[in-house]
Protein backbone atom coordinates (compact mmCIF):
# COMPACT_ATOMS: atom_id res chain seq x y z
CA UNK A 1 0.00 0.00 0.00
CA UNK A 2 1.29 3.22 -1.08
CA UNK A 3 1.54 6.65 0.74
CA UNK A 4 0.50 9.70 -0.87
CA UNK A 5 3.93 10.98 -0.05
CA UNK A 6 5.68 7.97 -2.37
CA UNK A 7 3.44 8.48 -4.97
CA UNK A 8 4.20 11.96 -5.12
CA UNK A 9 7.76 11.49 -4.97
CA UNK A 10 7.95 9.03 -7.11
CA UNK A 11 5.86 10.91 -9.64
CA UNK A 12 7.38 13.49 -12.08
CA UNK A 13 3.94 14.71 -14.16
CA UNK A 14 1.19 15.22 -12.05
CA UNK A 15 -2.30 16.38 -13.25
CA UNK A 16 -4.12 17.71 -10.73
CA UNK A 17 -8.41 17.52 -11.38
CA UNK A 18 -11.60 19.34 -10.24
CA UNK A 19 -14.97 18.17 -10.41
CA UNK A 20 -17.56 19.44 -13.22
CA UNK A 21 -18.76 21.90 -10.23
CA UNK A 22 -15.94 24.32 -9.56
CA UNK A 23 -15.92 26.49 -6.79
CA UNK A 24 -13.23 28.69 -5.14
CA UNK A 25 -11.85 26.19 -2.68
CA UNK A 26 -11.51 23.62 -5.60
CA UNK A 27 -10.02 26.30 -7.85
CA UNK A 28 -7.27 27.78 -5.38
CA UNK A 29 -6.54 24.35 -3.93
CA UNK A 30 -5.25 23.55 -7.29
CA UNK A 31 -3.50 25.97 -7.55
CA UNK A 32 -1.94 25.51 -4.32
CA UNK A 33 -0.63 22.22 -5.27
CA UNK A 34 0.35 23.57 -8.70
CA UNK A 35 2.56 26.03 -7.06
CA UNK A 36 3.99 23.32 -4.34
CA UNK A 37 4.28 20.88 -6.37
CA UNK A 38 6.50 22.61 -9.67
CA UNK A 39 8.63 23.68 -6.23
CA UNK A 40 9.45 20.42 -5.66
CA UNK A 41 10.12 20.20 -9.84
CA UNK A 42 7.00 17.94 -10.42
CA UNK A 43 5.19 19.31 -14.33
CA UNK A 44 1.93 19.89 -12.97
CA UNK A 45 -1.29 20.05 -15.13
CA UNK A 46 -4.90 21.70 -14.67
CA UNK A 47 -7.73 19.78 -14.92
CA UNK A 48 -11.69 20.73 -14.86
CA UNK A 49 -14.38 19.31 -17.58
CA UNK A 50 -15.93 22.68 -17.14
CA UNK A 51 -14.67 26.35 -17.78
CA UNK A 52 -13.87 28.07 -14.69
CA UNK A 53 -16.95 30.69 -13.95
CA UNK A 54 -15.93 33.89 -14.50
CA UNK A 55 -16.18 34.69 -10.25
CA UNK A 56 -13.02 33.06 -9.80
CA UNK A 57 -11.62 34.49 -12.41
CA UNK A 58 -9.19 37.23 -9.89
CA UNK A 59 -7.19 33.99 -9.05
CA UNK A 60 -4.43 34.44 -10.48
CA UNK A 61 -3.56 31.01 -12.38
CA UNK A 62 -7.65 30.30 -13.24
CA UNK A 63 -6.57 30.38 -17.02
CA UNK A 64 -4.02 27.43 -16.28
CA UNK A 65 -6.90 25.22 -16.19
CA UNK A 66 -7.77 23.10 -19.49
CA UNK A 67 -10.45 21.10 -19.96
CA UNK A 68 -8.74 17.90 -21.66
CA UNK A 69 -7.24 15.38 -19.59
CA UNK A 70 -3.61 15.66 -20.90
CA UNK A 71 -2.04 12.30 -22.96
CA UNK A 72 0.85 11.55 -20.37
CA UNK A 73 1.08 11.45 -16.69
CA UNK A 74 2.34 9.51 -13.95
CA UNK A 75 -0.18 10.58 -10.93
CA UNK A 76 -3.97 12.10 -10.77
CA UNK A 77 -4.50 14.66 -7.64
CA UNK A 78 -8.52 14.96 -7.74
CA UNK A 79 -9.00 17.70 -5.46
CA UNK A 80 -12.63 19.05 -3.08
CA UNK A 81 -14.76 16.11 -4.37
CA UNK A 82 -15.05 12.29 -3.77
CA UNK A 83 -18.22 11.52 -5.83
CA UNK A 84 -17.82 9.79 -8.97
CA UNK A 85 -21.04 11.64 -10.10
CA UNK A 86 -19.32 14.99 -10.33
CA UNK A 87 -16.71 13.75 -12.97
CA UNK A 88 -19.32 13.26 -15.94
CA UNK A 89 -17.32 15.04 -18.33
CA UNK A 90 -14.58 12.82 -17.75
CA UNK A 91 -16.89 9.96 -18.49
CA UNK A 92 -18.77 11.07 -20.68
CA UNK A 93 -15.55 11.44 -23.07
CA UNK A 94 -14.23 8.13 -22.09
CA UNK A 95 -11.28 9.90 -20.46
CA UNK A 96 -12.25 8.56 -17.21
CA UNK A 97 -10.81 5.02 -17.96
CA UNK A 98 -7.66 6.55 -19.15
CA UNK A 99 -7.53 8.55 -15.77
CA UNK A 100 -7.89 4.89 -14.05
CA UNK A 101 -4.36 3.64 -15.64
CA UNK A 102 -2.82 5.78 -13.21
CA UNK A 103 -2.24 6.22 -9.77
CA UNK A 104 -4.71 8.48 -8.02
CA UNK A 105 -4.66 10.56 -4.91
CA UNK A 106 -8.23 12.23 -3.36
CA UNK A 107 -7.97 15.24 -0.94
CA UNK A 108 -11.28 16.03 -0.18
CA UNK A 109 -12.84 17.51 3.06
CA UNK A 110 -16.85 16.63 2.44
CA UNK A 111 -18.66 13.88 4.65
CA UNK A 112 -20.11 12.16 2.36
CA UNK A 113 -18.68 8.89 1.53
CA UNK A 114 -16.56 8.54 -1.62
CA UNK A 115 -17.91 6.95 -4.39
CA UNK A 116 -14.79 7.06 -6.66
CA UNK A 117 -13.80 3.63 -6.13
CA UNK A 118 -9.94 3.28 -8.25
CA UNK A 119 -7.76 6.15 -6.12
CA UNK A 120 -4.69 4.82 -4.21
CA UNK A 121 -5.23 7.02 -1.72
CA UNK A 122 -7.92 8.70 -0.36
CA UNK A 123 -6.95 11.38 2.09
CA UNK A 124 -10.75 12.56 3.17
CA UNK A 125 -10.70 14.27 6.47
CA UNK A 126 -13.30 16.67 7.85
CA UNK A 127 -12.30 20.34 7.50
CA UNK A 128 -13.12 23.74 6.83
CA UNK A 129 -11.59 23.62 3.04
CA UNK A 130 -9.39 21.24 0.79
CA UNK A 131 -6.89 23.95 1.03
CA UNK A 132 -6.80 23.29 4.99
CA UNK A 133 -6.12 19.82 3.71
CA UNK A 134 -3.22 21.08 2.06
CA UNK A 135 -1.52 23.18 4.03
CA UNK A 136 -1.75 20.08 6.92
CA UNK A 137 -0.03 18.06 4.40
CA UNK A 138 2.48 20.45 3.89
CA UNK A 139 3.31 20.72 7.41
CA UNK A 140 3.50 17.15 8.21
CA UNK A 141 5.71 16.35 4.34
CA UNK A 142 8.01 19.04 4.85
CA UNK A 143 6.36 20.09 1.58
CA UNK A 144 7.64 23.78 0.14
CA UNK A 145 4.83 26.64 0.65
CA UNK A 146 5.57 29.61 -1.93
CA UNK A 147 4.09 32.51 -1.19
CA UNK A 148 1.58 32.40 -3.49
CA UNK A 149 0.74 29.00 -2.42
CA UNK A 150 -0.16 30.76 0.80
CA UNK A 151 -2.44 33.04 -0.51
CA UNK A 152 -4.05 30.44 -2.71
CA UNK A 153 -4.63 28.22 0.80
CA UNK A 154 -6.14 31.57 2.15
CA UNK A 155 -8.51 32.01 -0.61
CA UNK A 156 -9.54 28.45 -0.45
CA UNK A 157 -10.06 28.85 3.61
CA UNK A 158 -12.16 32.41 3.19
CA UNK A 159 -14.11 30.54 -0.22
CA UNK A 160 -15.51 27.67 2.06
CA UNK A 161 -16.00 29.40 5.50
CA UNK A 162 -17.70 32.24 3.48
CA UNK A 163 -14.89 34.55 5.34
CA UNK A 164 -14.53 32.37 8.53
CA UNK A 165 -17.91 32.48 9.70
CA UNK A 166 -19.71 29.33 8.73
CA UNK A 167 -20.30 26.15 10.56
CA UNK A 168 -17.38 24.31 10.12
CA UNK A 169 -14.82 27.18 10.39
CA UNK A 170 -12.82 25.81 13.12
CA UNK A 171 -10.43 26.97 15.55
CA UNK A 172 -7.49 25.27 13.41
CA UNK A 173 -8.08 26.91 10.32
CA UNK A 174 -7.89 30.24 12.04
CA UNK A 175 -4.53 28.77 13.49
CA UNK A 176 -3.68 28.71 9.39
CA UNK A 177 -5.08 31.62 8.49
CA UNK A 178 -2.46 33.45 11.44
CA UNK A 179 0.11 31.52 10.59
CA UNK A 180 -0.27 31.94 6.71
CA UNK A 181 -0.05 35.94 7.61
CA UNK A 182 2.75 35.22 9.42
CA UNK A 183 4.07 34.03 6.07
CA UNK A 184 3.06 37.41 4.44
CA UNK A 185 -0.51 36.84 3.12
CA UNK A 186 -2.75 39.71 3.29
CA UNK A 187 -6.48 39.28 3.59
CA UNK A 188 -7.59 42.72 2.82
CA UNK A 189 -5.24 42.35 -1.04
CA UNK A 190 -7.11 38.78 -1.08
CA UNK A 191 -11.06 39.54 -0.69
CA UNK A 192 -10.25 43.43 -2.81
CA UNK A 193 -9.37 41.60 -5.83
CA UNK A 194 -12.46 39.18 -5.17
CA UNK A 195 -14.70 42.36 -5.13
CA UNK A 196 -13.08 43.65 -8.26
CA UNK A 197 -14.40 40.32 -9.98
CA UNK A 198 -17.48 40.28 -8.38
CA UNK A 199 -18.43 43.60 -9.64
CA UNK A 200 -21.79 42.84 -11.93
CA UNK A 201 -23.00 43.76 -15.47
CA UNK A 202 -25.82 46.32 -14.72
CA UNK A 203 -28.22 43.73 -16.42
CA UNK A 204 -27.32 41.48 -13.97
CA UNK A 205 -29.24 43.78 -11.64
CA UNK A 206 -32.06 44.20 -13.65
CA UNK A 207 -31.99 40.31 -14.24
CA UNK A 208 -31.60 40.01 -10.16
CA UNK A 209 -34.63 41.91 -10.13
CA UNK A 210 -37.06 39.36 -12.38
CA UNK A 211 -35.82 36.64 -10.41
CA UNK A 212 -36.64 38.12 -6.84
CA UNK A 213 -40.41 38.62 -8.07
CA UNK A 214 -40.45 34.58 -8.79
CA UNK A 215 -39.52 33.54 -5.48
CA UNK A 216 -42.24 31.38 -3.99
CA UNK A 217 -42.41 29.55 -0.77
CA UNK A 218 -43.98 26.24 0.69
CA UNK A 219 -43.82 24.72 4.33
CA UNK A 220 -45.51 27.67 5.56
CA UNK A 221 -43.00 29.93 4.23
CA UNK A 222 -39.95 27.54 5.96
CA UNK A 223 -39.05 27.08 2.24
CA UNK A 224 -38.28 29.55 -0.64
CA UNK A 225 -37.36 28.34 -4.10
CA UNK A 226 -36.78 29.55 -7.40
CA UNK A 227 -36.78 27.36 -10.88
CA UNK A 228 -34.74 28.69 -13.71
CA UNK A 229 -35.40 28.27 -16.99
CA UNK A 230 -32.63 26.92 -19.90
CA UNK A 231 -33.28 29.76 -21.94
CA UNK A 232 -32.16 32.33 -18.61
CA UNK A 233 -29.01 30.30 -17.84
CA UNK A 234 -27.81 30.18 -21.28
CA UNK A 235 -28.09 34.33 -21.27
CA UNK A 236 -27.19 34.90 -18.44
CA UNK A 237 -25.21 32.19 -16.61
CA UNK A 238 -21.82 33.15 -18.59
CA UNK A 239 -21.93 36.35 -16.45
CA UNK A 240 -23.08 35.06 -13.60
CA UNK A 241 -24.94 31.90 -11.87
CA UNK A 242 -28.47 33.15 -12.31
CA UNK A 243 -28.95 30.59 -8.61
CA UNK A 244 -26.43 32.76 -6.81
CA UNK A 245 -28.00 35.87 -7.91
CA UNK A 246 -30.79 35.11 -5.33
CA UNK A 247 -30.41 31.95 -3.12
CA UNK A 248 -28.55 34.45 -0.35
CA UNK A 249 -31.19 36.71 -0.20
CA UNK A 250 -34.12 33.99 0.07
CA UNK A 251 -32.33 32.18 3.20
CA UNK A 252 -32.38 35.58 4.34
CA UNK A 253 -35.89 36.11 4.76
CA UNK A 254 -37.40 36.36 8.03
CA UNK A 255 -38.95 32.87 9.20
CA UNK A 256 -37.15 30.74 5.73
CA UNK A 257 -35.29 27.45 6.82
CA UNK A 258 -33.91 26.45 3.78
CA UNK A 259 -33.50 28.19 0.04
CA UNK A 260 -33.69 25.88 -2.86
CA UNK A 261 -32.59 26.89 -6.54
CA UNK A 262 -33.62 24.27 -9.67
CA UNK A 263 -32.43 25.04 -13.16
CA UNK A 264 -33.49 23.33 -16.30
CA UNK A 265 -31.29 22.41 -18.98
CA UNK A 266 -32.44 21.18 -22.48
CA UNK A 267 -31.16 17.88 -22.45
CA UNK A 268 -33.64 17.33 -19.38
CA UNK A 269 -30.94 17.77 -16.59
CA UNK A 270 -32.27 19.21 -13.98
CA UNK A 271 -30.09 20.79 -10.78
CA UNK A 272 -30.74 21.70 -7.46
CA UNK A 273 -28.57 24.34 -4.91
CA UNK A 274 -29.72 23.91 -1.21
CA UNK A 275 -28.71 26.41 1.36
CA UNK A 276 -29.83 26.14 4.89
CA UNK A 277 -29.75 28.83 8.05
CA UNK A 278 -27.72 27.90 11.17
CA UNK A 279 -30.09 25.33 13.00
CA UNK A 280 -31.69 23.64 10.47
CA UNK A 281 -28.70 21.37 9.09
CA UNK A 282 -30.80 19.22 6.07
CA UNK A 283 -29.19 20.08 2.98
CA UNK A 284 -26.87 16.75 2.50
CA UNK A 285 -29.11 14.38 3.36
CA UNK A 286 -31.97 16.13 1.32
CA UNK A 287 -29.65 16.17 -1.46
CA UNK A 288 -28.32 12.40 -0.81
CA UNK A 289 -32.05 11.40 -1.66
CA UNK A 290 -31.07 12.62 -5.12
CA UNK A 291 -27.75 11.00 -5.43
CA UNK A 292 -26.47 14.36 -4.48
CA UNK A 293 -24.14 15.75 -1.16
CA UNK A 294 -22.24 18.27 0.24
CA UNK A 295 -22.69 20.09 3.76
CA UNK A 296 -25.31 20.07 6.32
CA UNK A 297 -25.96 23.81 5.47
CA UNK A 298 -25.23 23.76 1.65
CA UNK A 299 -25.72 21.41 -0.64
CA UNK A 300 -26.66 20.25 -4.54
CA UNK A 301 -27.93 17.26 -6.84
CA UNK A 302 -28.48 16.82 -10.21
CA UNK A 303 -31.37 14.55 -11.75
CA UNK A 304 -31.31 12.96 -15.10
CA UNK A 305 -33.45 10.29 -15.75
CA UNK A 306 -35.95 12.66 -17.33
CA UNK A 307 -38.43 13.75 -14.47
CA UNK A 308 -39.30 17.47 -15.51
CA UNK A 309 -38.69 20.06 -13.34
CA UNK A 310 -41.78 20.43 -11.48
CA UNK A 311 -41.43 16.52 -10.60
CA UNK A 312 -37.77 17.46 -9.41
CA UNK A 313 -39.16 20.17 -7.73
CA UNK A 314 -42.04 18.66 -5.63
CA UNK A 315 -39.63 15.56 -4.77
CA UNK A 316 -37.22 17.97 -3.46
CA UNK A 317 -39.61 20.10 -1.49
CA UNK A 318 -41.07 16.84 0.31
CA UNK A 319 -37.51 16.21 0.94
CA UNK A 320 -36.93 18.81 2.63
CA UNK A 321 -40.24 18.99 4.52
CA UNK A 322 -39.04 15.18 5.76
CA UNK A 323 -35.60 16.28 6.74
CA UNK A 324 -37.04 19.28 8.83
CA UNK A 325 -39.14 17.32 10.66
CA UNK A 326 -36.50 14.55 11.62
CA UNK A 327 -34.36 17.55 12.51
CA UNK A 328 -37.31 18.64 14.95
CA UNK A 329 -38.11 15.46 16.51
CA UNK A 330 -34.13 14.76 16.75
CA UNK A 331 -33.87 17.91 18.30
CA UNK A 332 -36.87 17.25 21.42
MN1 LIG B 1 -14.63 22.62 -0.70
Amino acid sequence: MKTLQSLINEAKKIVVLQADNPDGDSLASSLALEAILSDMDKDVILYCGVDMPGYLRYMKGSDRVVKILPKTFDLSIIVDTSSLLLLETLQKSNELGWLKTKPCIIIDHHATESTIDFAAVEHIKPAVSTGELIYDLCKDNDWPLPLDAAEHIASSIMSDSLGFISESTSADSMRIIAELMDKGVSLAKLDAARREYQKKQPELLTYKSELLKRVKYSEDKAVAYITIPWKEIEKYSPLYNPSMLVIDEMRQVIGVKVAVALKSYPDGRVTAKLRANYGFPVCDKAAEQFGGGGHPYASGFRVTDGSSTDDVLAKCLQAISDELAKAKKDNQ
